[in-house]
């Protein structure tokens, strides 16, 4: 049994959607960001840096969406979201999900929090460079998918498609969304022609991008 604590359209939706696809028993419990109950410290023992998501596994509270993916794909490796250790895109595939949880993550926590680096007085220049940033990351995932096929790695669906869909979903306000890039817009169709995209939107209530 997994325990995701989670909100709606965060960092926790990849988790959520893979949790959904694996269809293996999880309990959910929502937190509610506005109200400032990631801050409590009930929330801080299990996530100590006070950010969403935390997924309990065998009774052990961890972190890192990303990570958290790629914990579940070699879980449950008969789903076959996992690229193991051997496999001749393993590299790559490590190499990805910290491109996209380090590089492409954070280029967007600056956009959405553009006063956390230098206050108010900056907001614009950080809005700026967050935006040349994500776009620079769009414009290298739209080269590599365009190479690639259906998915990052050709044909297979692995746990960093679930991690890149949600950051694709996370441009949609931007002034340039994901979608404008022709492989990414193709790519990001099929992710959400999955029956699980229903389920997952439908439990979080979401409807934007759908
Ligand atoms: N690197 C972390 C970042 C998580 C993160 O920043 N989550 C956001 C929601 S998308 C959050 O909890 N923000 C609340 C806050 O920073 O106060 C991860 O991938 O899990």
């Amino acid at each position: 049994m997994y325990t995701l604590y989670w909100s709606p359209g965060t960092a926790s939706l990849c988790v959520h959607w893979m949790l959904i696809e694996l269809g293996k028993p999880h309990e959910l419990v929502k937190v509610d960001i506005e109200a400032g109950e990631h801050r409590k410290p009930e929330y801080l023992k299990l996530n100590p840096g006070g950010v969403i998501p935390t997924l309990i596994v065998d009774g052990a509270p961890l972190s890192e969406a990303a990570a958290l993916c790629m914990i579940l794909a070699e879980r449950h490796p008969e789903a076959g979201f996992a690229v193991p250790i051997g496999d001749a895109q393993r590299a790559a595939y490590v190499s990805w999900l910290f491109f996209l949880s380090n590089t492409l993550q954070t280029a967007y926590h600056n956009w959405f929090h553009p006063d956390q680096p230098a206050g108010q007085a900056a907001v614009e220049a950080v809005k700026a460079f967050a935006r040349r940033r994500i776009e620079a990351c769009l414009e290298r995932m739209d080269r590599q998918i365009a190479r690639s096929g259906s998915y990052l790695f050709a044909d297979r669906v692995t746990a960093a498609d679930f991690v890149t869909t949600m950051l694709m979903r996370w441009a949609r306000n931007m002034p340039k969304p994901a979608t404008e890039w022709p492989a990414i817009a193709a790519y990001v169709k099929r992710m959400k022609a999955r029956p699980s995209f229903r389920t997952l939107y439908e439990r979080e209530g979401l409807t934007e991008w759908a």
